[in-house]
């Protein structure tokens, strides 16, 4: 029973709210319960929101900055505690902007990770490069140092990720100064038009090799518009294509096969853009299926 659920009510990072209700949503479905039940997960739940906003910050390029900041301080915490007594987080967001927090912390606990960003976007983004200024397409560079005013108000450490060790899949949709700094850090991206020129099953294996050569724990953060708006039409920046459910599945139980997974965040979803909450669903069932299924593919959910 390592992993522990954390939700996070929030959706500081985003110009739009409604991500702050998915956890509540997704959970609606019976997903702590059964998975409780099947010794899969803890039965108890830490939820974090914020109880009165901190000082407003004016900035058109870090939007909500000092909320943003708070939240993830507030998932860091939780996340080093759940380390410390032997858990693992299973994190359902809230805006993408949290990651930054979790990776962090799990960074700090085991010295160097991994990460698998499963995103149409590369959240690659900081002040200095942001179109939006919308503070949840730039957790990934604060986590590997790229943004460090974000990195600081969370921890005192200095150890960030090392870009070496992220894996960006199904990106189909990168800004032109993002895409700069993407390639200056050598990041592995792999995009989904690989999926479309080459087929999926050349995609798995691709993302698998990656996957294979490097010898951290893993964490796994997925953003729901890396699915198909057909699947998930529910999320704050949807996508045209991406993955269907059974692609997504695929990849993530390879994933669990091939690797270390020490943390799961799950974002983006947002039941005010939704319909009758079918990416709740989606989102419920891919991890019900990701915790349930064994190696052998066995289902005991
Ligand atoms: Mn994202």
């Amino acid at each position: 029973m390592k992993f522990k659920l954390i939700s996070v009510e929030a959706s500081y990072g985003s110009n739009l709210k409604g991500t702050e209700l998915a956890p509540g949503v997704i959970k609606s479905f019976g997903l702590l319960k059964k998975l409780a039940n099947m010794g899969l997960l803890a039965n108890d739940e830490i939820t974090i929101t914020l109880d009165k906003m901190p000082k407003t910050s004016f900035s058109r390029k870090e939007r909500n900055f000092y909320a943003v900041a708070e939240i993830c301080r507030k998932v860091y915490q939780s996340t080093r505690l759940l380390y410390k007594n032997g858990h693992y987080p299973l994190i359902l967001g809230g805006d993408h902007s949290i990651s930054c927090g979790s990776l962090l912390a799990a960074q700090e606990f085991f010295g160097e990770i991994a990460v698998i960003w499963l995103d149409a976007h590369c959240d690659y983004n900081s002040p200095s490069t942001t179109i939006t200024g919308n503070i949840h397409g730039m957790p990934l560079a604060s986590a590997c140092g790229r943004y460090e005013r974000l990195a600081k108000y969370i921890t005192h450490s200095k150890n960030r990720l090392n870009p070496q060790n992220v894996i960006l899949a199904g990106v189909r949709d990168i800004d032109s100064k993002e895409s700069l700094q993407v390639k200056k850090d050598n990041i592995k991206v792999l995009e989904m038009i690989d999926v479309i020129t080459q087929g999926f099953e050349y995609f798995k294996d691709k993302l698998i090799n990656e996957v294979s050569k490097i010898k951290c724990p893993f964490y796994l953060s997925m953003d729901m518009d890396v699915v198909s708006p057909y699947y998930a039409p529910g999320v704050s920046v949807p996508k045209l294509d991406g993955f269907n459910f059974r692609e997504i599945l695929a990849l993530l139980l390879e994933i669990k096969s091939n690797s270390k997974i020490i943390g799961f965040d799950l974002l983006e979803v947002n039941p005010l853009k939704d319909n009758n909450n079918i990416t709740s669903l989606v989102a419920s069932e891919l991890i019900m299926n990701f915790f349930s299924i064994n190696k052998k593919g066995e289902n005991f959910g």
